[in-house]
């Protein structure tokens, strides 16, 4: 069981730094109630600890005589809370100072500093939401775009948890099935149960593929689908980028080689966020320098979740270039024939590339990437129940485990071994399904996820 010691009162700035409009200091434990009405003073003369729950009060927070700030207190009672702790909320002007010095007067009183996602982690421990939808709270609050937003809003809602509850039951069915066959031997067709097994298994075993599959795209809407434009110099791939930004990011030069550095940046295309890396023109020849070139290629398109594959329309077809077709051939790529305002000397037939002809200097044919684009990530897989429901790499960790334990099935039961090796992997494909809820993980881990929430939430 986890030790944390939830018995102390926590307080923090919920709101973010800088000024705004109000600032909120949020206290949570046993004595949040009593403590605030230690330095809060209604006009009206009432006590917070009288006041019914979820109810709201006009005042002033006071501490050794001083006014600090006018604010209106929100009382929430357990267990209906954020927390399922005692909740205030005090409401204050929204300058820095101002949400510093009522915090600052919450301490004194005796409340402890939280730690980051310590309110959430108090959630968590105290059984109102699982590691699934305490993670959708992070995502929720750094999702880059609405989509991101849209699928941790599922999770928070218990989607996830739900599938991978429905996953855990049935595991365990067999485990029982099991245990009864080995502990009643004559009373089951010892065949029977490993048909069951292995139908049972491969379920399982679909189930967990999709929700893999589904993390990849989870990830590239959380993080953005990384792509690297690559073409030769001079191709027009920094224009292309600034096409992109729409405002002249990158240098563009007539001089081939003029990106030296690579440049980054996130844009958002129909709701899908891109992180576009510009790179320095690839050049085939046997310079040392060149050479390098090459490698960091090789290398970034290894990483890219996309590839935009530029080449010069007025220019024909070149060593380089068939470098660069052979170089991204097993990779999502996008050709595109640039400078189609120019006299056209390219031959790429033979090549089977199927290329977008554009023009980045009269802005022709960057719609038709956007519809590539999404055509090849917008799955609309993302609409429906398979929605990208997984979270970050920790998740995925915990169901390609889930996995092997489940393929080890199979194996067994194919092979026709002993029982107790089906129960040992059914039993390890149950535990690290519940790592993703957070029922069979360990306390540092745990730590490390919650430390990972900004402060105040
Ligand atoms: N005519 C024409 N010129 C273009 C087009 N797109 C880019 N250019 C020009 O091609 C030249 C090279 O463009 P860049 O965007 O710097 O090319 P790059 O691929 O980034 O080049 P390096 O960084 O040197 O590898 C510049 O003079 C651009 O103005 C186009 O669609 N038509
Ligand atoms: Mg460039």
């Amino acid at each position: 069981m986890l030790k944390v010691n939830l018995s102390d009162t926590i307080a923090a700035i919920s709101t973010a730094a800088g000024s705004g409009g109000i600032g909120i200091v949020r206290i949570s434990g046993s004595e949040a109630i009593e403590l605030a009405d230690n330095i809060f003073v209604s006009n009206k003369g009432k006590r917070l600890s009288l006041q019914k729950s979820h109810t709201i009060h006009y005042g002033n927070i006071v501490q050794d005589g001083k006014i600090i700030d006018e604010v209106l207190v929100s009382v929430m009672k357990a267990p209906n809370t954020y927390t399922r702790e005692d909740i205030v909320e005090i409401n204050t002007h929204g300058g820095h100072r101002a949400v510093t010095a009522v915090l600052n007067a919450v301490i004194k009183e005796g409340a402890r500093l939280a730690e980051p996602g310590e309110f959430t982690k108090r959630a968590f421990l105290n059984g109102r939401i699982d590691l699934t939808q305490a993670e959708a709270v992070i995502d929720i609050i750094n999702a880059k775009t609405d989509k991101s937003r849209e699928m941790a809003v599922a999770r928070l809602g218990g989607r996830l948890s739900e599938k991978i509850k429905e996953l855990r039951e049935s595991i365990l069915t067999m485990l029982a099935h099991i245990e009864a066959a080995i502990a009643y031997p004559e009373h089951d067709d010892e065949t029977m149960t490993y048909e069951m097994i292995e139908k049972g298994t491969r379920e399982a075993i679909e189930g967990v593929k999709s929700l893999i599959a589904s993390a990849d795209m989870g990830k590239i809407y959380r993080d953005g689908i990384k792509t690297v434009i690559l073409g030769k110099p001079n191709v027009g791939k920094s224009s292309l980028l600034n096409a992109f930004l729409e405002e002249d990011r990158a240098i563009v030069t007539d001089i081939p080689g003029t990106t030296r550095d690579i440049v980054s940046e996130l844009v958002n295309i129909e709701g899908i966020p891109l992180n576009i890396i510009d790179t320095a023109g690839i050049r085939a020849t046997d310079n040392v320098i060149e050479k390098i070139g090459v490698e960091r290629a090789r290398s970034l398109a290894d990483e890219a979740d996309l590839i935009l594959l530029v080449f010069d329309g007025s220019r024909e077809l070149s060593d380089e270039d068939r470098e660069l077709i052979e170089l991204t051939k097993d990779k999502k790529t996008i050709a595109l024939v640039n400078k189609q305002d120019m006299e056209q000397k390219l031959d790429i037939d033979g090549t089977g590339i199927e290329p977008v002809y554009i023009s980045v200097k009269n802005n022709k044919g960057i719609d038709e990437i956007y519809r590539r684009i999404k055509a090849m990530f917008d799955s609309g897989d993302i609409e429906n129940d398979s929605m990208a429901l997984i979270s970050g790499e920790r998740n995925k960790a915990s169901l390609l485990k889930a996995l092997q334990s489940l393929e080890n099935v199979i194996e067994t039961v194919e092979n026709t071994m002993p029982e107790d090796f089906v129960s040992m992997d059914l039993t390890a494909a149950y535990e690290a399904l519940g790592e993703i809820t957070g029922e069979t993980l360990e306390e540092d881990v745990i730590d490390k996820i919650f430390s990972e929430f900004c402060l105040g939430k």
